[in-house]
This record gives structure tokens, sequence and C-alpha cells, in this order.
């Protein structure tokens, strides 16, 4: 294999000290750059008052890895970040199609900051380097690229799910979107299901369909080569997964900081239930929040001794409808709270902060169910996180979400549906009184799942498939 380029949104870069940022993903791709040699692009979270052109990259190197950054104007951030990529993209792959605000000027933004991209990009790119480009904010990438005459094989990777044809078709410009991917070798999906629906679009549009020599979806709903715009190319699932024995060995060494046994000492022997997710409308909370005052209703002995901790950090407060959502978390816990509380028992502990790495991993461990509901995800390692931080000889028991990705592999979850109360709350309640036994056959299904497909794993599977993909062709998709 040549030098590898990665191209993200944002970059990871190692502080000062050259410590690595955590999280799988990071440390991951990060070695697959060190064992080949190679770049890591995209924005360096910074914006230039001015509104013209931002000034030269910024250059820094760590080993075999050199960091490319660039600054984007205010201009930049506004339609390309949070107008088109978190207002238009996030909301309709999401299925929140009431939510996606289209704009012509955020969509321009949009393509500009691709082609800006691919001319920074377009310098530093050798004959033999395999180029891979994360997540939605970028999918005209490759497009860009091949118009600037970029034959090197190019893969993509979605980190979010991939909607139904309906949903997709809502938005004035998903042709382009279409069209966009299939300049990539390789197009990358979390499940079968968004891979599935991808292939639907194409096949609706009448624009695309497997090839004669395509695995069928019977034969195998992972993989398929298609045709497209003219442009052979291929689709796949990787499923992202979690550094899963770090993680496990990270959660049995925090059974005892500070955040756990302050938490511990403050329950009183009470059952903790917990849900950690970034403040997002994709993840569910107001509807977990009703699930569990059902819960309470449904179930009176459980009354006082059941604690909901909920942690949700702030994210994208730029955009109203996270801002919207802050604010009905916040009145939902305290309904419940006021409601159902007791003098000495409080019913869920509301933290909208973020929590370290080690405490999370505890207070996953001190947790006798995890609760993952995200109305849609593309994964959610959240639910990963949990299963690895489990002690095997005393598992807590996930209770997930249907419309999670991580649903489609964690056979030994508790299944729910968010939208229902009433079938989330009696899950919450299985999940409570299930038996020792049954607890550790379910955990040790997932976590030797968890074990074998981790975030290594998913790396270097990904990497060799954009070996194996097609020839490099020429030309772009027009
Ligand atoms: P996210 O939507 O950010 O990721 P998720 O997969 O759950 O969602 O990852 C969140 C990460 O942030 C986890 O590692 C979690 O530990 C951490 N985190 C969340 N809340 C935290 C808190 N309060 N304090 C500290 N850490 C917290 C997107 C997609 C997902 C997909 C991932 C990876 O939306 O579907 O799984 O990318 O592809």
């Amino acid at each position: 294999m040549g030098r590898l380029i990665v191209v993200s949104n944002r970059v990871p870069v190692p502080d000062k000290d050259g410590n690595m940022p955590a999280g799988g993903l990071a440390v991951a791709v990060h070695a697959a750059l060190q064992e080949s040699g190679g770049i890591w692009f995209g924005w360096s979270g910074r914006s230039v008052e001015d509104n013209g052109t931002p000034g030269p990259v910024e250059h820094s190197r760590n080993g075999a890895i050199e960091y490319v950054l660039t600054d984007l104007s205010e201009r930049d951030v506004d339609e390309y970040y949070s107008g088109f990529a978190n207002r238009v993209l996030w909301p309709l792959f999401h299925c929140r199609i009431d939510l996606a605000e289209y704009s012509r000027r955020d969509k321009d933004g949009y393509f500009r900051v691709n082609r800006m991209f691919a001319d920074r990009l377009m310098p530093l790119i050798e004959p033999d380097d395999i180029i891979w480009i994360h997540d939605y904010h970028l999918i005209p990438l490759a497009d860009e690229l091949r118009r600037r005459g970029v034959q090197n094989r190019i893969g993509f990777f979605l980190h979010i799910p991939w909607p139904p044809a309906d949903i997709l078709f809502a938005t004035p410009i998903y042709d382009q979107i279409l069209k966009s991917l299939s300049a990539y070798d390789l197009v990358g999906f979390q499940t079968d299901h968004d891979m599935d629906n991808y292939i639907s679009c194409l096949i609706r549009e009448g624009v695309g369909d497997r090839t004669a020599d395509s695995p069928t979806a019977k034969e195998d709903p992972s993989r398929a080569k298609l045709s497209a715009y003219g442009r052979t190319f291929h689709a796949q699932t990787f499923g992202i997964g979690i550094e899963t024995a770090d993680f496990a060995a990270l959660a049995a060494a925090s059974t005892d900081t500070d955040t756990v046994l302050d938490m511990r000492r403050s329950m009183g022997g009470r059952d903790l239930i917990i849900g950690v997710d970034r403040l997002d409308y994709s993840k569910g909370i107001p509807n977990r929040i009703m699930a569990f005052e059902r819960f309470l209703e449904l179930n009176p002995d459980r009354v006082g001794n059941v604690t909901l901790l909920q942690v949700a950090p702030p994210s994208r407060s730029d955009v109203p409808e996270y801002r919207d959502m802050q604010a009905e978390v916040e009145s939902l816990a305290g309904h419940v709270n006021g409601v159902m509380g007791r003098i000495d028992w409080t019913p869920i502990r509301y933290i909208n902060q973020s929590v370290d790495r080690n405490s999370l991993a505890g207070l996953y461990r001190e947790a006798r169910v995890g609760l993952v509901t995200p109305l849609r995800d593309g994964m959610n390692l959240v639910a990963k996180e949990y299963v690895a931080a489990q002690d095997p000889d005393d598992p807590g028991v996930l209770v997930l979400s249907r419309f999670a990705g991580a649903a489609r592999e964690l056979k030994g979850a508790v299944l729910c549906n968010p939208y229902d109360s009433e079938q989330t709350a009696r899950a919450i309640e299985w999940a409570l009184s299930m038996t020792l036994e049954e607890r550790r056959s379910r955990w040790r299904d997932m976590m030797d799942y968890l074990l074998v497909n981790d975030i290594q794993t998913w790396c270097t599977s990904y990497l060799a498939a954009l070996e194996r993909s097609a020839p490099p062709q020429t030309g772009s998709t027009e």
C-alpha cells in the first residue's frame, strides 16, 4: 500500500507533548497512518474574520504523520458547517425532514468549501497514495478531486445513517449528493440497512444498480458492486467498533475514582441506570425521560429505589434546534423530579457537561442498566462502551433502540422502540429484574463480538477493501 491520506472535517491533532486525543477512531486511524506514513487533512477549527480566502495551510508532523490544517472564513463556517452540513444533511439523514432548513446560500457554501479542500489537497497527493474521506461534510470531495485529474483510489465512510429514498429526495439537490458518491471507489456504510437504502435511491432514481457480477442483496447484504453515472465502484458495510480491550481495562481500573466513589456513596444502594449522549435530537433524550417516568408509574415498587443518571454535554449550540432541545430536556427532567421525586430521592440526575473518560468508564460499570435509545443513529458507540465496561461476573444489561446501527450487531441487548414509551418502560423493568445467569450469557455474546470487531479491525478491513476496490478509472462523474 502507498501512503494514506485521511481527510475529515476536524483533525484530532496530538497536543504539544505528542499525546493523542482520546477516542477509538483517532487512535486507530493514527495507527494506520503511522504504519503507511501519510497525511491527515482537515479544518483547523479556527475561522478567520475576513470573509475572503483563509491564509496558507498549516503543516505539523508527528513521526510518519503530517497534519495539514486549513482555516475557514466565518462565512464558510456559517454556510458549510453550521448551515448545510448540520442543518440540512444531519437532520435529513436522521429522517428529520421537519428540521432540515435548506437554503441555496448554504448549499453553495458547502460545495465551495469542498472545492477549496480539493484545491488545497491537490499539491499534496502523490500517484500511489490512497485517500480516505470521512463523513457527510465532505461527500462531494472525491468528485472535485476527479475533476482535477486525480486517479488514485478514493474511499468514503459515512458515520451517520443513509436515509430511505423518499426522505433523501426531499432535499432539492439530492441528485448532486447521489452523483457525488459515485466518484469514490469504495463507499462504506455502518449497516446493511444504510447500504440498502442507498442502493434503493440509485434504483428508484434510475441512475444506477448492482452490476451483473455483483453479489445480490440475498447472497450478501453487506457488499455490492455498483454502476452509476458511468462509473463502477463498490459499496460495503463496516460497522465501527471501539478499542474494546483497552476500554474494558480502563473501566475495571476506574471503580474508585472520586466521581465513581461520590456517585456510589450518594446512591445509598439504589439501582443506577445510565444514559450518555451528546445533547442532540437524534439521541432521543426527551423520549427516554418520558419512558423512565412511565416505568416509575408502572412499577411503584421501584419508586425511590432507582435513579437515572443522564449525562449530556451541550453540542452545536450555535444551531437553534439544539438550544431548543436543551430547554426541553431541562424542563422534562424537572417535571419528572417535581412530580415523582421525594425529599430523600431524585429520580433523574441530569448533568449538562462532559465527563472524563476514566469516570465515564467507571460510571458505566456502576450502572445496572445502560439506556441507549436514539431515534436514529449510525452506530452509537456509547452502547458498545457500556458493554465493554461491565464486570464479567456481574454485568449490567443494555437496553438499546432498534434504530441504532448497534442493534444490528449487539444481539444480547434488550431492544426497544424509543417512540413507544410503554414498551421502553417494560424493557427497563425486564433489564432490572433479569437473572444473573441471563445477564452473563447476554453480555458474553456481545463482548465476544466486540473483542473481535473492534476499532482496529474496522480500520484495517476498510483499508484492505479500498486497496482491493476497482482499478483506478479516469474522469469525474461528468
Ligand atoms: P456521535 O453522534 O457523536 O457519533 P456516538 O457513537 O455515541 O455518537 O459517540 C459518542 C462518543 O462521545 C462516545 O465515545 C462517548 O463516550 C462520547 N461521549 C458522549 N457523551 C459524552 C459525555 N457526556 N462525556 C464524555 N464523553 C461523551 C457519530 C455517529 C454515530 C457513530 C459515530 C462513530 O452519530 O452513530 O457511532 O459517529 O462512527
